[in-house]
């Protein structure tokens, strides 16, 4: 399903929010080297002429320095230099900055695919079905080494890391196909780790989500693996005044849990794979280390939807038990903002 450009292009299209802003920076840069290399030249060639040696016992006429003119000649550089900076900065906090109201996708890179889940339940591979004009934040990790997930289109990249969650997002502003590729060498067949982002106009992306309607979205299925690991037995909804030895889980999403050393952390993805994974880790303050670990027993696509399912409990309506709220309005109450560090992964740890 590989789209070939017909024609030779010089740039990517732009296709998204982030396309044009990543451009003009690019051609501003370009700009700027294209004016001072030409400068620089015609100088160097200018000053040779005129300065050339017109005979052989010629002695310069010497030179005393000029204050004015070395103050310019380092102004000048350093105010180019912090507009690059601070413009650098501005598209990258608009691009590092996690928006909350965005479409969840769970992204899970393998050697050499990509899975996708969508908040409905839809999975796809080395395909990705998205709305013009609606964010969409891709929840990513992987099964064995890093990838990358890049979209040149989109002007969007990111490292897949195994072991921990990276996030990205996107909002595509043309309907159409566009290339997906895996953008860190990854082994043999990484040149093959490609696929295709399907931009639909938002009824066509409607019609086509509930067109495939009939699977069970992460949350639910999130809470399946909660009722089958045994989480639910410890984790009961209500924590331990409903005599569960576990903590409550509803509502800890992005909220800050004190640990046993007296620490606090933010209860982000990162937070809570490692819960489940290395729960010895970080003991929550007040409870004992019995939980088991579940490193080899669960997939990654099991964590991702353990993990939706997590963030999806709210602690009036949702239990370890009680029905998830509708997978389509999960996004709501998520608070993925609090990850909005700056590091180029867009993670704290
Ligand atoms: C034997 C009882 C037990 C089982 C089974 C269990 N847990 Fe736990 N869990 C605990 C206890 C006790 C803690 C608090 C101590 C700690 O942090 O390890 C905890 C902590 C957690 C935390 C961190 C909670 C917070 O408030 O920060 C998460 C998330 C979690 N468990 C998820 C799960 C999931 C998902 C499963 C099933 C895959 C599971 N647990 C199974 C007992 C259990
Ligand atoms: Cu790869």
């Amino acid at each position: 399903m590989q789209q070939v450009p017909s024609e030779f292009k010089l740039m990517p299209e732009q296709a998204s929010t982030m396309a044009g802003q990543v451009d003009a920076l690019y051609f501003y840069l370009v700009g700027i080297t294209l004016f001072f290399t030409v400068l620089i030249v015609s100088g160097i060639i200018f000053f040779a002429v005129k300065y050339r040696r017109r005979s052989p016992y010629e002695i310069p006429r010497p030179i005393a320095g000029s204050m004015k003119l070395e103050t310019i000649w380092t102004l000048i550089p350093f105010l180019i230099a912090m507009s690059i900076f601070v413009w650098g900065a501005k598209v990258y906090f608009a691009q590092y900055r996690i928006p909350k109201d965005a479409l969840d996708i769970y992204v899970v890179g393998k050697q050499w695919m990509w899975k996708m889940q969508h908040p409905t339940g839809q999975r796809e591979i080395n395909e990705l079905h998205i709305p013009m004009g609606r964010k969409v934040r891709l929840t990513m990790t992987t099964e064995d080494v890093i990838h990358s997930f890049y979209i040149p289109d989109f002007r969007v990249k990111m490292d897949v890391v195994p072991g921990r969650y990276t996030q990205m997002w996107f909002e595509a502003t043309k309907p159409g196909r566009y290339h997906l590729f895996c953008a860190e060498y990854c082994g043999m067949d990484h040149s093959k780790m490609r696929g295709t982002i399907v931009v639909m106009r938002p009824d066509e992306y409607q019609a086509w989500v509930s067109g495939n309607a009939s699977q069970m979205s992460p949350v639910q299925l999130g809470e399946q693996h909660f009722q089958n690991l045994g989480c639910a037995t410890c984790h009961l909804n209500g924590g331990r005044d409903a005599g569960g030895r576990g903590p409550q889980l509803a509502g800890i999403f992005g909220k800050p849990v004190q640990l046993e050393t007296g620490q606090t952390v933010v209860a982000d993805e990162n937070y809570l794979r490692e819960s489940i994974l290395n729960p010895g880790a970080k003991i929550v303050a007040g409870y004992s280390a019995i939980m088991p670990t579940y490193q080899g027993q669960v997939s990654e696509e099991q964590l991702l939807q353990l993990i939706a399912y997590i963030k999806s409990l709210t602690p009036q309506g949702g239990s370890g038990t009680a029905s998830p709220t509708p997978a389509s309005s999960t996004s709501a109450n998520m608070n993925v903002g609090a990850q909005a560090s700056g590091s180029p992964s867009g993670q704290r740890r």
